[in-house]
């Protein structure tokens, strides 16, 4: 890190990923040195009180100008994104959001000579053409979703950014990502935070998945190691300038079931699949990541029963914490 920390420019900093990593940003570069931004406030006092906020809709061109001719900023996250289940809900509104976002925020890159811009691809611009199991970093993209189709669009202009312009862009397919602090909108995977809601709150769980549906999945502490590893990790050693293949774990609904009642025995839970459940057997069950493990060294630490005790202790102590 140079000696005057960067300025940093959150975009989506509310959303599950961005709220905490904004905060992890905020911890390495200072607080006033990070700027969360999104189209709704923050809720949380951690992420309200350890630096600015900026009201910012990624579709807003002469916002995002501004703010840049203000705070002059080293690097840009681009988080905002409708995510899969919602997408085909507003497919157009989702398909203008994720790509003229992404393309607001790469040219605002371009103009105002930032250093380096991350942006999160997924394991949803995979499709049911594609291997299911160890997933390769190449391999055939079919996605059937908004989501996925942007995502898969999206990889390939920031290859483009990168080639034809020097953008130093940056992208990973996250698997779907749990943590406790903040809650999910809108994805496919969704429920696999919902249900440690649910079993600390002693109720029984609707799962909207059937109980064989493995999917890859990863804790919020690994989603966020791997991101500020590959952005800190000098730019000669990123080869795969389309977006990095990531794995932590798979599991399935019934495998974080018997991981819960290893702490609450009692916890129930109903399989109702709904129009999620198409969506999810269109992704891979396991993902090949040894692009990433040979380029920057990634290494998960947490699998589903570490993950499990985690959430768990810290949903507890989060709910008593409210209840005083
Ligand atoms: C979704 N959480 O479910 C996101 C993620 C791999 C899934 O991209 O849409």
């Amino acid at each position: 890190m140079a000696n005057t920390p960067d300025t940093i420019l959150v975009i989506g900093a509310c959303g599950q990923l961005g709220s905490e990593l904004t905060l992890a940003l905020r911890d390495i570069y200072g607080g006033a040195n990070v700027v969360a931004s999104d189209v709704t406030p923050p809720r949380h006092a951690d992420l309200r009180d350890s630096g600015p906020f900026e009201h910012v809709d990624v579709l807003d061109t002469k916002v995002l100008g501004e703010l840049a001719s203000k705070y002059k900023f080293k690097q840009i996250y681009h988080l905002a994104a409708v995510l899969s289940a919602t997408g085909e809900k507003n497919p157009k509104f989702a398909w203008r959001l994720n790509m003229e976002g992404l393309f607001n925020v790469l040219d605002l890159a371009l103009e105002q000579q930032v250093e380096r811009v991350y942006w999160p691809s997924s394991i949803a611009v995979f499709g049911p053409g594609t291997p299911r199991h160890n997933t390769p970093q190449q391999t055939i993209m079919d996605p059937n979703t908004v989501y996925g189709i942007s995502k898969q669009a999206g990889e390939r202009w920031c290859e483009y950014y990168f080639q034809k312009h020097g953008l130093d862009v940056r992208s990973l397919r996250y698997p779907g990502l749990i943590g406790y602090k903040a809650l999910p909108g809108g994805g496919t995977t969704d429920y696999a935070v919902d249900i440690y809601h649910k079993a600390i709150e002693g109720k029984t769980f609707e799962c909207f998945l059937s109980e064989d549906t493995h999917l890859p999945m990863m804790y919020m502490p690994d989603a966020l190691k791997a991101t500020l590893d590959l952005m800190h990790a000098p730019a000669e050693n990123i080869k795969v300038r389309d977006s990095y293949n990531l794995s932590a774990m798979s599991f399935s609904p019934e495998e974080i079931t018997a991981s819960i009642r290893k702490h609450i025995p009692d916890f129930d839970i109903v399989y109702k699949p709904d129009a999620r459940q198409k969506i999810a057997a269109s992704w891979p069950q396991t993902i090949d990541d040894s692009a990433a493990q040979q380029d920057w060294g990634w290494k998960p630490a947490y699998d589903l029963d570490a993950m499990t005790a985690d959430m768990l202790h810290n949903l507890k102590k989060l709910k008593a914490e409210q209840a005083v």
